[in-house]
């Protein structure tokens, strides 16, 4: 029998309108994903969870503005405003989220020197988070997505779950882009093209 976990990417205060990284109409999606939810045996949830000082912010990289782009060690690196910070308000889910089923909650951008946009791997696209080992050992193998933002974190957590052989799909309502030159038309491309389902 095929399992099916719904994945609610990173819908937390930083991302919603007032927020630090405010996506637009980031929390329009609350009440949708909420209606869409109890369709699903398993229910998982991602918040993004940064150091203070995190090297994806621009503020500490002296000279740097929010949304240049930057070398690092693991490649390009888009450089956001502080956002997301372990145990400050922004970090937490936006209130109106409901996650009484969900079973796992999954952390992801802890280490100071490295961003992580996927719900796999770290922005190197080589340190696993673990969440395939525990979908897998938890013989789940259909996927859904639904969050913030569309051309990030769903957009990259997408397409490694489809690398990973799960059966992707992207509910497009159920999400919100910050669509940083071009950005979203991009990410929609490489799903499209990789065989994620766009909902
Ligand atoms: C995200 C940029 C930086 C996201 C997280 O959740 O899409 N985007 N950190
Ligand atoms: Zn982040």
């Amino acid at each position: 029998m095929a399992k099916h976990a719904l994945i609610i990417v990173d819908v937390q205060n930083d991302f919603c309108p007032g927020g630090a990284l405010a996506v637009a109409g980031g929390d329009e999606v609350v009440p949708i994903i909420n209606r869409l939810s109890p369709g699903f045996e398993h229910v998982i949830l991602t918040q993004d969870w940064h150091t203070p000082h995190h090297s994806s912010f621009a503020s500490s990289h002296a000279g740097r503005q929010p949304f240049e782009t930057i070398d690092m060690p693991y490649g390009k690196q888009t450089l956001w405003p502080d956002h997301c910070v372990q145990g400050t308000a922004g970090a937490d889910f936006h209130p109106g989220l409901e996650r009484g089923r969900a079973e796992l909650v999954l952390r992801k951008g802890y280490d100071r020197a490295i961003d992580s946009y996927s719900a796999f791997y770290e922005n190197d696209r080589e340190t696993p988070t673990g969440l395939a080992g525990y979908l897998r050992e938890r013989g789940i193998d259909e996927i859904t997505l639904a969050g913030l933002a569309t051309d990030y974190c769903v957009a990259y957590s997408a397409l490694d779950a489809l690398a990973h052989g799960f059966t992707t799909t992207v509910r497009l309502e159920a999400c919100r882009a910050i669509d940083l030159a071009g950005s979203l038309d991009t990410m929609l491309g490489l799903m499209k093209r990789a065989g994620v389902t766009l909902a």
